[in-house]
């Protein structure tokens, strides 16, 4: 079959271009078949456990390589160099040097254009992998979920900029070493999509892209599906007058489910990303991965065939675009998410242990859960990273793993509960919104942004310097352990993370915003100190120049963080959580208090990690200050240290001070 599909290739480019263009295509054609040949075995396997059976299977795995090798041919040269040097270097995505950041152009700065001059705010901060969310696409004008109902992967919202202006942006980002991220909302489209109005209008091959039910299908499938917005959406399906059936929405109306059991669906779709690959995007965030099999009687999510689209996809990245990289978003517990990780499917997924643990360890002033999923899950496979964040543009995700759970005796009904009222319920430092009541269990969902979980808000509306000091100290211990446990840590400045922004409440004036009280943490970036009280401007300062300090000190001094294992420390103490990092050139132990009062850690538990003597905390207030841990190690209130062997840090130093960063 490859040989084949190569061998028409190699005809038609002997026929065409200029003899210079002809030789470097065909050259290029010879990096395409080898990629093809050493991705057939797994590109073939999943089609398998997808299409098994269909007489048209090797025709459709024909038409997935002709795909990948056109894409291919279509790539830039300045991308194909990319992709080169990258084949050499496979975790050029996990490094300690790559912290991430996520942003809406429109609430952040309005424009494609003003973003390129925010690349020094960006260097700043030491951000080398962002995120632009999808509003940034051409969306419906309303009922657009956040612009996660996208109607063409291939238009810039004009509000925002032009397709021109991205790629521009893109090779500025790529020269100033800042990989783009784009979202594919692989598990539907607008129904304002090219595909949904040709369904509408009758295409009936395009129909096929989607589930168009009578009401019988609908409520065969119906009663086996949960629902994401059960106080927003009454049900999964939506009646649409020009196809005369019940479209699949598990979202919002607007968002039109895909139907992976039609082949056609998936190469679609695999064209789209590959596209957008060729623009400059470098790796594509797969949106609602759990819902993208179809399968009467189940719930429809996590079905097996999901891990074999997302490893259909990879594959024919890793032919066209070997330098690009997919992360799978789905927000679920951590065995689940799991599934969705690995070489052959996506290298980076979502870490739900990170927005669900960090925030239960400070409501109860105890790691020790957090601790234990982390001996069962904080570690991924090689060349394979989560992505870490304290919040996200989404909701607060509690799904814990049951396993831990059980080992601690945690009820997690209780657990939850207790955490919807720790944050939401007021009696505390914290100010959230209450999200839906969720049916599918008995919590409630909860949206917030950091700054207003950890305390900023009530501190500032009480104009209280005691409780905004222990907000930002709060903030900072998050984003100190955020950076230190395995993966890439993705800095939220949808939130306004980067500032301890609080939270937004004009979308309650908003009548497409008001029923989604996610909208309380995706801010209009407020920097305008004009209306703030100084306690205001000094919280925001102090975030803001923790946030700095901290990513500096990681992407510059922190080889430990590479992508690689992390080892639980067991401290004794229940509101430590205590960790070891090492790789061939360090060594460090993460030690993160999330009580508001003093701890000890006794040197028993340091020496095994090297510890024994004198240790250097690098983030320490004095950085660089040599401390005894003969006699174990006090942390503050909320205090986070990253401690290193003196003796050892001392000559790296040196050796840092001759090699410039
Ligand atoms: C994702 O949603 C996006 O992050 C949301 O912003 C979108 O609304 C949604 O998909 C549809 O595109 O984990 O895997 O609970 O937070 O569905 C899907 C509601 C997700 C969303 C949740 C989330």
């Amino acid at each position: 079959m490859l040989s084949h599909v190569i061998g028409r290739f190699r005809r038609e480019l002997h026929a065409a271009g200029d003899a210079e263009d002809r030789s470097r295509q065909v050259r290029h054609l010879q990096a395409l078949e080898l990629r093809a040949h050493a991705q057939l075995p797994k590109l073939s396997a999943h089609l398998e456990a997808l299409y098994g059976g269909r007489r048209d299977l090797p025709a459709q795995l024909g038409t997935l390589l002709e795909l990948a090798i056109t894409k291919g041919l279509e790539r830039p040269d300045e991308l194909r160099q990319l992709d080169a040097a990258r084949e050499h270097d496979p975790s050029w995505f996990s490094s300690h040097k790559r912290i991430g950041a996520a942003l809406y152009v429109d609430r952040h700065c309005g424009t494609l254009g003003k973003l390129e001059q925010e690349i020094s705010y960006l260097k700043l901060l030491n951000v080398s992998m962002l995120h632009l969310m999808p509003t940034v696409y051409k969306t419906p004008e309303k009922n657009n979920d956040g612009g996660y109902a996208i109607s063409d992967f291939r238009s810039v919202n004009p509000a925002i900029g032009t397709m021109e202006e991205l790629r521009d942006l893109f090779a500025t980002f790529r020269k100033n070493g800042i990989s783009p991220v784009m979202d594919v909302t692989v598990n539907h489209v607008a129904d304002e999509h090219a595909w949904a109005r040709a369904a509408q209008a009758g295409d009936t091959e395009k129909r096929g892209y989607f589930f168009a039910l009578d009401a019988a299908g609908r409520d065969a499938y119906e009663p086996h599906l949960g629902r994401v917005f059960p106080d927003i959406r009454r049900s999964n399906f939506t009646w649409n007058d020009d196809t005369g059936r019940y479209m699949w929405t598990s979202f919002m109306s607007s968002q039109w489910d895909l139907n992976y059991a039609n082949p056609a669906t998936l190469a679609a779709m695999a064209g789209e990303q590959l596209f957008l690959l060729n623009q400059g995007a470098e790796v594509l965030r797969m949106d609602a991965v759990p819902w993208l099999w179809k399968e009467l009687g189940t719930d429809c999510k996590y079905r097996p065939q999901v891990q074999a689209i997302l490893g259909t996809f990879n594959a024919l990245c890793r032919i066209a675009a070997p330098g690009t990289v997919l992360l799978a978003e789905a927000i679920h517990e951590p065995e689940r998410i799991k599934r969705n990780l690995g070489t052959d499917r996506c290298p980076m997924a979502y870490n739900t242990i990170t927005l669900a643990h960090l925030w239960d360890a400070l409501a109860h002033a105890d790691a020790s859960f957090m601790a234990e999923v982390l001996k069962r899950h904080g570690n991924t496979a090689p060349g394979t990273s989560f992505l870490n964040m304290v919040r996200t543009h989404d909701e607060m995700g509690f799904y814990f793993d049951k396993e831990s759970a059980a080992a601690l005796g945690i009820d997690l009904d209780t657990r939850r509960r207790g955490l919807g009222e720790f944050y939401g319920g007021g009696g505390t430092h914290a100010k959230a919104q209450a999200f839906l009541a969720n049916n599918n269990s008995t919590h409630m969902l909860l949206t917030g942004t950091t700054g207003s979980l950890a305390g900023l808000e009530k501190a500032i509306e009480a104009g209280d310097p005691q409780q905004m000091d222990a907000a930002v100290r709060r903030i900072r211990l998050l984003n100190s352990v955020l950076l230190g446990l395995p993966g890439v840590p993705m800095l939220n400045l949808m939130g306004g993370d980067d500032r301890g922004q609080v939270n937004d409440y004009s979308y309650q004036a908003d009548e497409t915003l008001r029923t989604d009280s996610r909208w309380v943490n995706r801010v209009q970036r407020d920097v305008d100190f004009k209306a703030k009280s100084p306690l205001e401007i000094e919280a925001m300062d102090r975030v803001f120049s923790d946030t700095v300090d901290l990513n500096r000190v990681r992407a510059r001094d922190m080889p430990a963080f590479d992508a690689g294992p992390m080892q639980v420390i067991d401290t004794g103490k229940a509101p430590v959580l205590a960790f070891a990092r090492q790789n061939g050139q360090q060594e460090v132990v993460v030690l993160a208090n999330f009580s508001p009062s003093p701890q000890k850690v006794d040197p028993q538990h340091l020496r095994a990690h090297g510890l024994t003597e004198a240790a250097i905390d690098k983030i320490g207030a004095n950085e660089g200050q040599v401390q005894s841990v003969v006699a174990g190690v006090e942390l503050a209130p909320y205090q986070c240290m990253w401690l290193v062997p003196a003796d050892r840090e001392l000559d790296r130093s040196r050796i840092l001070q001759t090699d410039p960063a």
